[in-house]
């Protein structure tokens, strides 16, 4: 099932999600790690952070390689950063909350993420360029953090007021379309 992409400003985007312990892996944690692989491919998307599902668990999707013939997506629990080497900027970075806009965001260069899979087994992967960036930004959103919190304020309140108007200007649109 094709999931709902919560789109900021929506106030969900800013809660912190809650770790998952084991007795919660059940045959709807199962379901909404397919849902939000679906949603991911579907978007289409690198990654997804349940955060992003409107659902307040620490828990991500990720395939920063598919293609339509090759599909592998990674599921993790609880993910967390124990490693970080350098500084780099992830050029024109996106997020499917924050529609239409792009920005350069500086991210650790290396990490090395420690997670648990759906069998509980620990997973750990140590990751650099595109797949560092997005387990940064998968992680950022479990903690209510968008990469817009990442750039200069400048540019963050010409995008939050450029959002605004979008979105100003998408209801005045809905009201003049309905007869009441
Ligand atoms: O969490 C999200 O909002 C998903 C986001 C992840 C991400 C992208 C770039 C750098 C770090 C993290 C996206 O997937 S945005 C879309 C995107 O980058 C993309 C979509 C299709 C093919 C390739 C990339
Ligand atoms: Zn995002």
């Amino acid at each position: 099932m094709i999931l709902e992409v919560l789109q900021f400003p929506d106030p969900h985007l800013r809660e912190v999600a809650k770790p998952i312990s084991k007795d919660e892996v059940n045959d709807e944690l199962r379901q909404l790690a397919s849902d939000m692989a679906e949603t991911m491919y579907d978007e289409p998307g690198i990654g997804l952070a349940a955060t992003q599902v409107g659902v307040d668990k620490r828990l991500i999707v990720m395939d920063v390689e598919w293609t339509e013939e090759d599909r592998n997506p990674r599921v993790l629990l609880n993910p967390e950063i124990v490693e970080t080497e350098g500084r780099v900027t992830s050029e024109q970075e996106g997020c499917l909350s924050v529609p239409a806009y792009k920005a350069d965001v500086e991210r650790d260069a290396r990490v090395v993420v420690r997670a648990r899979a759906l069998d509980w087994e620990e997973v750990e992967f140590e990751a650099t360029g595109l797949e560092a960036f997005c387990f940064q930004h998968e992680i950022d959103h479990l903690d209510g953090k968008l990469f817009i919190d990442r750039i200069s304020r400048l540019k963050r309140d010409l995008y939050v007021r450029r959002r605004k108007k979008q979105l100003r200007l998408e209801r005045e649109a809905e009201t003049s379309r309905s007869p009441f």
